[in-house]
């Protein structure tokens, strides 16, 4: 297993990385912690939080047919959570399947991955989990093989990335497809920036609370020896590039010290960090950049309000081999 994100060795260099480079980002994995998962478990239960909701309807609406139009093969999802939203998948396939069936939950948090494959075992006899605490990259260069497969990427997280790490993700997935086999894509889609911002900043403050914990889990783990109280979060749309950011914003200034790396960062008062990007997105612009990685768009699904749409995806077949080139 590699990118380990319990490994805290790693954690230190990644916060090295970030607070050297400006503007100051962390990695956006690593708000991902058993405390900062069960924060995000409350976030889709939020009232402004909407991607969760719409796209949960999307999936309960098609999954049926799905299963229909798919059989039911393997599926593999990245970033699989609480595995929440792919029951309704898995309930579909089990109507379906007249054998075993098989799921690849693979996720950052192993403590959460267990308990989502002990909750799934017990719903469905007929089900084999086996779940990969790795990252996206290995997980997809492991199921290369497997064909033919259903690859999940829900919620929307392919919005965490910056536009040239989703076009290398993208060609990790494309080199993990066979032709043929299905991908269903999560996307949130470009709307009223009014929405858009209060997803993002819920009245309960359990948005602002995920954001805290990433300071505080550097405390925690690695000594860095922020006040409390010293982080504020910050959320808001950014037009020019499509996308929510996020950021701890400091009241005051603070040293960050690295004990382990024997650094230390002096932060300034009203300095920004940023955590995490989540960048939304227009169908057809999708349809074109999936275009260029032999991603064919057969299927956009939408929630009745259209603030999400899942994309069903095919693998295309290889472009001609020139055979008789020299
Ligand atoms: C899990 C990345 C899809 O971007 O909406 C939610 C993460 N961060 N609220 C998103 C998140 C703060 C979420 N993703």
């Amino acid at each position: 297993m590699d990118e380990q994100t319990d490994d805290p060795q790693a954690f230190a260099q990644s916060v090295a990385r970030g607070l050297s480079s400006r503007p100051r980002q962390l990695d956006c994995r690593y708000l991902y912690d058993e405390i900062g998962s069960e924060l995000f478990a409350r976030i889709t239960e939020q009232p402004e939080y909407y991607p969760t909701r719409a796209e949960t309807e999307i999936l309960a609406d098609h999954a049926d047919r799905l299963a229909s139009e798919l059989g039911a093969v393997p599926i593999c999802e990245l970033g699989s959570g609480t595995s929440e939203k792919t029951r309704l998948l898995l309930d579909a396939w089990s109507r379906q399947a007249s054998d075993t069936f098989h799921y690849v939950p693979v996720d950052i948090d192993p403590a959460v991955l267990r308990a989502a494959a002990s909750a799934l075992c017990e719903r469905h006899e007929r089900l084999h989990v086996s779940g990969l605490a790795t990252s996206y990259e290995s997980a997809l260069e492991r199921l290369r093989e497997v064909t033919p497969k259903l690859v999940l990427f829900l919620g929307s997280t392919i919005g965490n990335f910056e536009p040239s790490d989703m076009d290398t993700f993208l060609h990790q997935l494309e080199a993990a497809l066979q032709p043929g086999d299905a991908v269903l894509l999560g996307i949130d889609l470009v709307k009223d920036v009014a929405v858009l911002e209060a997803a993002y900043n819920d009245a309960a403050g359990v948005t602002e609370r995920f954001t805290i914990n990433l300071f505080e889990r550097m405390n925690r783990e690695l000594g860095a020896g922020i006040p409390e109280k010293a982080v504020e979060h910050v959320a808001f749309w950014n037009e020019r590039s499509d996308r929510i950011e996020i950021y701890g914003r400091f009241r005051e200034d603070v040293q960050i010290d690295l004990p382990g790396l024997e650094r230390r960062f002096e932060i300034e008062s009203g300095e920004m960090v940023r955590v995490e990007v989540s960048r939304k997105f227009r169908v057809e612009q999708m349809g074109e950049a999936l275009a260029r990685h032999r991603l064919r768009l057969d299927q956009v699904l939408t929630d009745a309000d259209g603030r999400f749409a899942v994309l069903l995806l095919r693998r295309t077949r290889q472009p001609e081999e020139a055979a008789f080139a020299a």
